[in-house]
């Protein structure tokens, strides 16, 4: 079919640059052709992830946003309608997507550590496709980095899971200096520009651009000349290729005609009271909103959706260039956020909370040859995508990874599937000798968490079961908190010191307190700490 026709043009066209006598050239064509067949036969992945999205997305049951390639992915793959994060900040949430592990054994609860430190020999997984001769490509964010500040800077990239890297910077970097906006609640801008001037634009176009070199057999769709010298993979190698957008991240920032969609938009309810019954630690913003307006709050959430629409728009045009490659039919394509959002509800903005809109992030799987177009409701983690990805493409992982492939779901959707998810959030308490930023007008704890700091440090640990969410700060002694969301979806009541949950509480204290060890946790941080030291000597 298409392959076998690929590989007899490859091989008819080494042949004719070649020049030699024809019967080598031959027998070496017939030998690359087999080769190449075989890799051609390994699905590509195309690993597209977005900074800070919510599930606030019409795929994921919010019409208010309009995301039209959203709904495009979603018919061609499964939406994970309950798709978990392990912890709801960028640098520990990506350490443990990409490594497959937990953040307590990753090592990484704040925006400064490498995963090396804790777990030097941890083989990730774009490194596993590389190591499986597969071209791994990361253009933009992928690994940590600093938004906006580290915008066309590796940040805490690992360079060893990649062939070659990209880390474009556009206007929205460039022209940070107009920002408006409540610094709380996330600055934005409307700009004045188009999507190729954007840093998520310009990588959505290398993206294309690579693929077009690399894997275009049909130039002339792109409405130049057919390609006399291009190569139907010609590389001979499938692509990992790795699109990190940075948006919608703050600043908010978007070309002027997605803010179009957005006249207004709804805030959420505000419900001051329920603070009463909720830890100090799980707050991350207060008074309610930062003190922010309702118009200001108003913008942020159009500045924020209007930012989504931009990224929908990039992933279009990537989807697009699958199709007219013809390279959608071999590729895996999926799509994944480090973390969900808050956008006033619970009073909260942004992340580091252990509430269902930033435990919770949209991710959608597509795989050729799977189940298309039905969502998944069962609770999935975003550390399953790891063993996920590497079986449907038929690679061996490596044997202790703390996720579970989703391949059976990606079968069927509706399997009876009884797992939880674990989220967890530092918290670095103020202390006496700690004059480090505040998080959003708290006087307890630091606007980052530092493990540096480990005297101060504590944990909130969540899980979430079907119908359920408990969490503890700091092993229950600074709060525990139960949502209950088959009568409160919006988590305004906490019923952990409910007398008739008392059982639920005991059943979910015991299976968080299950999930991790406190004396490993020790000696990982010691790890840490000697390996660091090492690296200074
Ligand atoms: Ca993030």
């Amino acid at each position: 079919m298409k392959i076998t026709n690929s590989g007899r043009t490859c091989c008819l066209i080494i042949t004719a640059l070649a020049g030699s006598s024809c019967s080598n050239v031959q027998s070496q064509g017939v030998s690359r052709t087999i080769q190449q067949e075989n890799q051609i036969k390994k699905p590509n992945v195309l690993f597209i992830a977005s900074d800070d999205m919510s599930s606030a997305l019409s795929a994921f049951g919010n019409p208010a946003v309009h995301t039209p390639n959203f709904d495009r992915l979603a018919k061609m793959g499964i939406v994970f309608n309950h798709a978990y994060n392990q912890s709801p900040l960028s640098g520990p949430s990506r350490a443990s997507i990409l490594t497959g592990y937990r953040p307590d054994r990753v090592g990484v609860h704040d925006l400064s550590g490498t995963f090396r430190n804790a777990i030097p020999e941890a083989v990730t997984l774009p490194e596993l496709f590389k190591k499986n001769g597969y071209y791994t490509c990361r253009i933009g964010k992928i690994f940590h980095a600093g938004v906006p500040s580290e915008i066309g800077q590796p940040g805490a990239d690992d360079p060893q899971s990649w062939t070659t890297t990209y880390n474009p910077v556009g206007r929205d970097k460039t022209d940070e200096g107009l920002l408006v906006g409540n610094v709380l609640l996330g600055t934005w801008l409307a700009l004045d520009c188009n999507d190729n001037e954007m840093t998520d634009g310009i990588s959505a176009n290398l993206a294309i651009s690579i693929l077009r070199s690399r894997y275009s057999n049909v130039g002339s769709a792109y409405g130049g000349p057919a390609r006399k010298n291009a190569l139907p993979h010609r590389t001979g190698q499938p692509f990992f290729m790795a699109v990190g957008f940075y948006r919608p991240h703050i600043p908010y920032i978007a070309p002027k005609k997605y803010f179009d969609f957005y006249p207004d938009v709804k805030i959420p309810k505000r419900f001051e009271e329920e603070w009463v019954t909720k830890p100090a630690l799980a707050r991350t913003i207060k008074p309610w909103n930062g003190g922010a307006s309702e118009e200001e709050c108003k913008n942020a959430i159009k500045a924020y959706y209007a930012s989504i629409s931009f990224v929908d728009a990039q992933i279009g045009k990537l989807l697009d260039a699958l199709e007219e490659l013809d390279l959608i039919d071999n590729t895996i394509i999926v799509f994944w956020s480090d973390h969900g959002y808050m956008l006033g509800e619970h009073g909260l903005w942004q992340k580091q909370n252990l509430f269902e809109n930033t435990a919770r992030q949209p991710l959608i799987i597509c795989a050729p040859g799977y189940s298309q177009g039905t969502p998944c409701d069962q609770i999935v983690e975003m550390l399953d995508i790891y063993p996920t990805v590497t079986e449907i493409a038929g690679l061996d992982a490596p044997d202790d990874l703390d996720g579970k492939s989703l391949v059976q779901l990606l079968k069927n959707p509706d399997l009876k599937w009884d797992h939880p998810a674990f989220t967890q959030q530092a918290r670095t308490l103020i202390s006496s000798s700690n004059n480090a930023p505040r998080m959003g007008g708290s006087d307890l704890f630091t606007f980052n968490p530092s493990l540096n700091d480990r005297n101060t440090t504590v944990f909130g640990r969540s899980i979430r079961v079907n119908r359920y969410r408990y969490t503890e700060w700091n092993e229950g002694t600074d709060g525990v908190e139960l949502y209950d969301y088959q009568n409160d979806i919006e988590e305004h009541i906490n019923y952990a010191n409910d007398p008739n949950y008392k059982n639920i509480v005991t059943e979910l204290s015991g299976k968080l307190h299950a999930n991790y060890d406190l004396d490993e946790i020790r000696k990982t941080q010691e790890t840490i700490i000697k390996n660091k030291t090492k690296a200074l000597d």
